[in-house]
């Protein structure tokens, strides 16, 4: 069966993020940053909508830069990973339910295998054109979607038209498409081996497909030369992994009866912790967000987190910072019950301690 692969990543995502929770920053530059608290404008821009980008700022430049460039009405605002999160969460849930075989691959892109679904590439673009009205509809965001014959030119085909674009590539076609687009397009080329292949007179993938097999040999060795033949020419038959890497770690239970008392909650909560906290050791993960989720007695969803600068394992802070979320939720909400509660951790990385600027 022809292979359809559907690539979504949302536009300016922690930017428009900003832009959704106050619709007055809309038309304005809006920058995301991530201060170091070192000095006042030490760190680095997290990303930055599409005006801020009209007058050069973009992710990864130092904030003092951005500044410089930016004109009177730019928006400065701090990082709110939690924010970021739960929209990315929401926006899964949809693309999710659009998928034959999903895979997250970061807080605001995923693949979806649509080939069953969509049946043919006519039906994937229909099918793209619902997908992005529908998290419209859903979470009040924008997408671009790429659609092809596999991942690789997929992923590239999502990022051709921006912000809100749907690019499709018909098979057979990979190679046409990929020809007048920059080598560094091309996962695994960095900003040395595009120095390297510039020094060979290779700048465009076409450029890399035509390329004489044996100079590339001769410079990158044989494997680097079959990944950059092949990636050229737009073949990949690597599979969507589903389950690359839990996204998440989380427990729900229904009370024993529904309750807004903290010391009935609490325990329950505890019960919880102890369980995620065995899964994350077991897989070895530290995580940085704590999530509780309360759920009433008339079935409505509220969730809250809390990031750390820092990875960690613990058990005490997970039970405490779990604790400390509920309690803030029942007193802001003293006429609710719960009927079901569920505690989350997210935001992982392998090792303790490690400084982690964003997931993206
Ligand atoms: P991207 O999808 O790379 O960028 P974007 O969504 O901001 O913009 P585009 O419309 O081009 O897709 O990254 C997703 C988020 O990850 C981004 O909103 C902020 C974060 N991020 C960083 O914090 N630092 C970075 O250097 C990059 C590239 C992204
Ligand atoms: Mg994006
Ligand atoms: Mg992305």
């Amino acid at each position: 069966m022809q292979r359809i692969i559907l690539h979504v990543d949302l536009d300016y995502f922690f930017a428009q993020c900003e832009e959704l929770r106050n619709p007055s920053l809309k038309g304005k530059p809006v920058v995301v940053c991530v201060y170091s608290g070192r000095s006042e404008d030490s760190g680095a821009v997290s990303t930055a909508n599409y005006e801020a980008r009209k007058l050069g700022i973009k992710s990864g430049i130092p904030i003092a830069f951005a500044k410089r460039s930016a004109s009177p009405e730019t928006v400065f605002l701090p990082v709110d990973f939690d924010f970021y999160s739960e929209k990315s969460e929401q926006v899964m849930e949809v693309l999710r339910s659009f998928a034959d075989v999903f895979e997250q691959a970061s807080v605001d892109e995923a693949y979806l295998d649509v080939s069953s679904k969509a049946k043919n590439f006519s039906g994937a673009k229909s099918l793209a054109e619902k997908i992005k009205s529908e998290l419209k509809e859903k979470t009040g965001l924008t997408c671009s979607v790429g659609i092809a014959s596999n991942k690789l030119v997929a992923k590239i085909a999502s990022d051709f038209l921006k912000p809100s674009g749907l690019t499709m590539v018909e098979p057979r076609k990979e190679a046409e498409f990929l020809a007048p687009l920059k080598a560094s397009r091309l996962l695994g080329i960095g900003k040395k081996t595009t120095e390297r292949l510039e020094n060979l007179g290779i700048k465009t993938i076409g450029d890399l497909a035509n390329a004489s097999p044996s100079v590339l040999t001769d410079e990158f060795g044989r494997n680097w030369t079959d990944y950059f033949k092949q990636s050229a020419l737009g073949i990949d038959e690597s599979p969507l992994e589903p389950f690359r890497e839990a996204q998440q770690i989380s427990r729900i239970t229904t009370l024993k009866q529904d309750s807004n008392e903290i010391s009935f909650i609490a325990p329950v909560l505890d019960f919880l912790s102890e369980e995620i906290i065995e899964s994350a050791k077991a897989e070895q993960l530290f995580f940085r967000t704590i999530s509780i989720t309360a759920i009433t007695s008339k079935l409505e969803t509220h969730t809250k987190s809390k990031t750390f600068e820092q990875p960690t394992q613990s058990l005490e802070l997970l039970k405490s910072t779990a604790r400390e979320l509920m309690q803030n939720f029942l007193s802001q909400n003293p006429e609710l019950k719960l009927r079901r509660v569920g505690a989350r951790i997210s935001n992982f990385s392998k090792k303790e301690n490690q400084k982690t600027l964003a997931e993206f």
